[in-house]
């Protein structure tokens, strides 16, 4: 069999990096709200104060929040029966902690669900994509504060409540690893909201790999994620019994870079902190044997996990397993191995594979690998990849037209690789390519490095005017989805 009957096919967006509109109708601001553009050589940057002569990319992104409809059917005239996409949590509660939610936020999302119903499009809501309020942050801490998994078991009440006949697929939070992923605040802030006090009042712009980090601080914030999650699964679930709500994570392939067994060593080490700590805390619904050693070497102390939390871990499972699958990396313990740069992973390089202009190594094999790796690990639950894609710089002709032959050739064998993937027995149920429409990279806040199908005039300089176009690719995914996967050449 290649891909089931009712297979899920469609793209994948986040709010902050779409919808602009960024204070419009009551919003609040969100952790991205703060982030300066940067590029493949130049580390975006932070800075606190809306300054009103810096560009912020998120504030205007591609302006899907006026868009929305066009977007919405040119997803549905690609065939697609899913959309992957965020509620920006401050357009919910605009600083995080309000009494009641924010009526006209609630109101744009049931109008974005109408719309997708219209298509008989799923939507398949990310509740939190590195989205967490700005005053969540400065107030509270983000998630080290306790508290903020209170704040944010409100929000999923009141979105699981209003759109509980609207929704039924659900994610807790996007790549809720990125924190495990290397030193640096990057994973604090996206990920955790967690931000050490010097930065958050900083005046100039700090490079993201610079800011500070506090080790202890960001394990016992990940720890209250993972039990926010699992209260949203328990609380989805009462709320209504037929909602599917998955986890997600950055799943980022690691081979040995040799067959030296220190290597092979290492190579699970990394595995377990940067893939499989989170995956197996909220699929298996426990801390996995080896976490104890993991922490002792990282120097956390885990006084902080309770008996309570650990029950609720337990109870709290999530239905299906997601992840972002863009390339692998290679680990080794001997100096002098060449590195790629891949923003946020910096993986050592593989001589068999090529990388795109970003450096992120292009492995469609590695796809089939890691489903079925996963597959057997967690034999329970079914799969979904709901972020794969190719970052480009494209060309638009004189005539208008956009022949991006590389991003079909990059969907093309990772298509292949799930489909021999399904072949194999692993129960995948879907696919959401990563930015269908061109958007605002979370990475480098580039307009540049452009994902979609669709392309929209908007660029770095802060010029354009928002119109979209097709890409030759959009006609290719067009024929991928209308076949259930048939024909992909
Ligand atoms: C993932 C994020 C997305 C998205 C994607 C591509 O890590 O979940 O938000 O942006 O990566 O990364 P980038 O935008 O840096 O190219």
């Amino acid at each position: 069999m290649s891909f089931p009957k009712g297979f899920l096919w469609g793209g994948a967006v986040a709010a902050n990096q779409c919808e602009g509109a960024y204070l419009e109708d009551g919003k609040g601001l969100s952790v991205p709200d703060m982030l300066l553009g940067g590029d493949v050589n130049t580390p975006r940057t932070f800075l606190p104060v809306t300054d009103p002569n810096a560009f912020y990319p998120s504030h205007e992104a591609i302006d899907f929040y006026h868009h929305y409809k066009e977007d919405i059917a040119l997803f549905a005239e690609m065939g697609w029966n899913v959309f992957r996409l965020s509620i920006n949590w401050g357009r919910i509660f605009p600083n995080g902690d309000d009494a009641e939610p924010n009526e006209a936020g609630l109101a744009f999302y049931d109008s974005l669900f109408d719309e997708c119903k219209k298509y008989n499009i799923e939507p398949l809501v990310t509740i939190c994509h590195y989205e967490i309020p700005w005053a969540i942050v400065t107030k509270y801490g983000g998630f080290s504060n306790r508290a903020v998994i209170d704040l944010f078991l409100k929000y999923c009440e009141t979105i699981f409540k209003r759109y509980k006949d609207k929704v039924k697929y659900w994610l807790t939070f996007n790549e809720i690893n990125i924190a495990c992923m290397g030193e640096g605040g990057i994973g604090n802030l996206y990920g955790l909201g967690v931000m050490e006090e010097e930065d958050i009042n900083a005046t100039q712009p700090i490079k993201l790999s610079d800011l500070k980090s506090n080790r202890q601080r960001t394990y016992e914030a990940l720890h209250n994620e993972f039990v926010a999650s699992a209260k949203a699964v328990i609380l989805g679930h009462e709320i209504n019994p037929d909602f599917m709500i998955g986890n997600m994570i950055a799943h980022v392939t690691t081979y040995p870079l040799t067959p030296d067994p220190k290597d092979i060593l290492a190579c699970i080490d990394e595995e377990n902190l940067k893939n499989n700590l989170c995956c197996d805390v909220q699929v298996r619904g426990e801390y996995p044997v080896w976490a104890c050693s993991l922490f002792k070497k990282l120097g956390v102390d885990t006084s902080f996990i309770t008996d309570e939390d650990l029950a609720i871990i337990k109870k709290g499972t999530v239905d299906f397993h997601t992840f972002s699958y863009y390339m692998s990396n290679c680990i080794t313990t001997h100096q002098g191995a060449e590195t790629t740069n891949a923003n946020m992973t910096h993986g050592g390089k593989n001589p068999y594979l090529k990388a795109s202009d970003w450096g992120w190594q292009i492995d469609p094999d590695g796809l089939q690998y890691t489903l079925e790796t996963l597959a057997d690990r967690y034999p329970h639950v079914p799969l979904m990849v709901v972020e794969n894609g190719f970052g480009a710089f494209d060309k638009v002709e004189e005539d208008g037209s956009i022949h991006d032959d590389y991003r079909i050739s990059y969907f093309k064998s990772h298509v292949k690789a799930m489909k021999k993937a399904c072949e194999n027995g692993v129960p995948l149920i879907g696919y959401t390519t990563w930015g269908p429409i061109d958007l605002v990279s979370a990475g480098t806040g580039q307009y540049a490095k452009r994902y979609g199908f669709i392309y929209v005039d908007r660029h770095d300089d802060g010029t354009g005017d928002f119109a979209r176009s097709k890409k030759d690719s959009f006609f290719w995914y067009k024929k991928v989805c209308e076949s259930n996967g048939e024909i992909i050449d």
